[in-house]
């Protein structure tokens, strides 16, 4: 499975197919972010770093952010499913951690073509709302905080006053439907009741007529009405079920040719097919009041007011309900991308305590281990297997007794040169203890725990994979030496050489001479 490269934590996200009656494409789903389901001290506050992937775990998909309050601990994104399984479920992931993300939300590639107008009704100013389609209809409000803003169904909403509050949005020609199609949505709570309530309205001011209103009546019922050209030419629907206060319904109005219907939290609750009458007028589309009698004011809450020109479908319908009510998705557990811990050299005191211990993910992984220089009289040699070895970090120890140690030499010819492998056996000092460093799992920015250290340290740079423990560390100031694993290539160019005279290059306190014998 792929990851999303930079990103350190992401949950999968399912979406239910038992709510899914028919595959669905380019599906706006909400994503409610809260503390049961989002550690929020691990993205960036402002949530830029926030990023969805389809099932693959790497194709970006397109989303927009309404809302992320780090402070309060509480986000809704709208991410847009290119694909929505009715037959299993479809899932996506949540990516988060990357504290240098920059911005990766792109609302308006959220809401396909056939959105005319998506609010999510907060403000954008105190006057005003946004239009989340590229088409951006934003609407002014009746004055400065007429409806005001409030906690929504899906994060922030507008209050309706009931006496004078609407928000206008002007003579928006995609709004003119004609005889076409359309769908109408929205949320809302009411806080008054046997009254006419518009939830939407398009009248007409000067012509013939042509008109369209969604609201609630004075028996409480959903009400969609559609009006043609000349007197009584209406067709127009009522839902059965009636409404109450205080809650929230997610509440649909559709039409396909003629065929009229309502729904209400994602339910068929009435349909009729009449004649479909022209709708296209000269008047201003409001939400919360009626923009022809300037009367039947919503008292109430609305959100997540959407406008499309062609009929959603019923599966889309409820899929959309179970989405705007948080019943759609199931947040798996959060996954750690794999990190890489570099393990700095370093040089410490005693008691010194190993420094905070700075993972990142995709860095190399070095082999530079003993770093062992060795130096030959009037020949430099290098070893080669597996690290450039470097003197520096060593400070070996010879017996005054056996100044001299043997080396058994293997020696290997080559076409043109004498190759030497140089087998070291073990050498032991006794000066300095051994430290080893306890096997651990470290989280990120985790403290090693503090060890006494004689002195250098020399901590390989490792690739681990997420709760990996870290290899044992042994400290090389006058440190056991294994030295048998090493593999000394020798590149001579005089093979009749007898011997050859070996000293530290620094701190040596003899020469060390390893006879060579054929
Ligand atoms: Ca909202
Ligand atoms: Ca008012
Ligand atoms: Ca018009």
């Amino acid at each position: 499975m792929a990851w999303l490269s930079g990103w350190q934590y992401r949950r999968k996200i399912t979406i239910d197919a038992t709510k899914i009656d028919e595959n669905l494409t380019d599906f706006p789903v909400l994503v409610k972010l809260n503390t049961s389901r989002f550690d929020f001290s691990k993205a960036r506050s402002d949530g830029y770093d926030i990023r969805f992937t389809s099932s693959d775990g790497e194709t970006l998909l397109k989303y927009e952010r309404e809302r992320h309050d780090a402070s309060n601990q509480v986000a809704e994104y709208h991410v847009k499913i290119p694909s929505v399984s009715s037959s299993q479920n479809t899932e996506f992931y949540i990516y988060y951690g990357k504290s240098d993300a920059s911005d990766g939300a792109d609302p308006t590639n959220v809401w396909d073509s056939n959105f005319k107008a998506v609010w999510h009704l907060q403000d954008l100013t105190s006057s005003s709302v946004k239009d989340s389609t590229a088409n951006s209809y934003n609407g002014t409000k009746y004055a400065a905080n007429e409806p005001i803003e409030t906690d929504g169904k899906i994060g922030k909403a507008q209050s309706f006053d009931g006496t004078n509050d609407r928000i206008d949005f002007g003579d928006v020609a995609d709004f003119d439907f004609g005889t076409g199609p359309f769908t109408l949505e929205a949320f809302i709570r009411l806080n008054a009741l046997n009254k006419w309530q518009r939830i939407f309205s398009k009248r007409w001011i000067t012509g013939n007529y042509e008109q369209y209103t969604f609201s609630v009546t004075d028996t409480n019922k959903l009400h969609i009405w559609t009006y043609g050209s000349g007197w009584g030419t209406e067709s127009a629907l009522e839902s059965n079920t009636s409404l109450t206060t205080n809650t929230w319904y997610y509440v649909v109005a559709i039409r396909q040719n003629g065929t009229l219907k309502l729904f209400i939290n994602g339910i068929e609750d009435a349909s009729a097919t009449l004649t479909a009458r022209n709708v296209s007028n000269d008047g201003s589309f409001w939400i919360g009041g009626d923009n022809r009698d300037v009367a039947y004011f919503f008292d109430g809450i609305i959100d997540e007011g959407r406008v499309s020109n062609i009929a959603r479908s019923s599966a889309w319908i409820k899929a959309s309900y179970h989405s705007g009510n948080d019943s759609l998705l199931s947040f798996g557990a959060e996954e750690t991308a794999e990190i890489i811990v570099q393990l700095p050299t370093q040089q410490l005191a005693l008691s010194q305590q190993i420094p905070t211990i700075i993972t990142q993910k995709n860095a190399t992984a070095l082999l530079d281990v003993l770093g062992l220089i060795l130096e030959q009289k009037g020949i430099n040699v290098i070893a080669i297997k597996n690290a450039t070895i470097s003197l520096d970090a060593l400070n070996l120890v010879l017996s005054q007794k056996s100044p001299t140690i043997n080396i058994g030499i293997l020696v290997q010819l080559a076409v043109q040169q004498l190759g030497l492998d140089l087998k070291i056996p073990t050498i032991t000092t006794t000066k300095n203890p051994i430290v080893e460093l306890p096997a651990q799992a470290l989280e990120l920015g985790q403290l090693i725990p503090n060890v006494l250290i004689p002195t250098i340290v020399s901590l390989p740079t490792l690739n681990l994979e997420t709760n990996q423990l870290l290899p044992q560390i042994i400290a090389t100031k006058n440190p056991i030496i294994d030295l048998s694993s090493l593999n000394l290539s020798l590149l001579l160019k005089n093979p009749k050489i007898k011997s050859i005279a070996w000293k530290f290059k620094e701190r040596p306190e003899k020469d060390w001479k390893f006879p060579i014998r054929f």
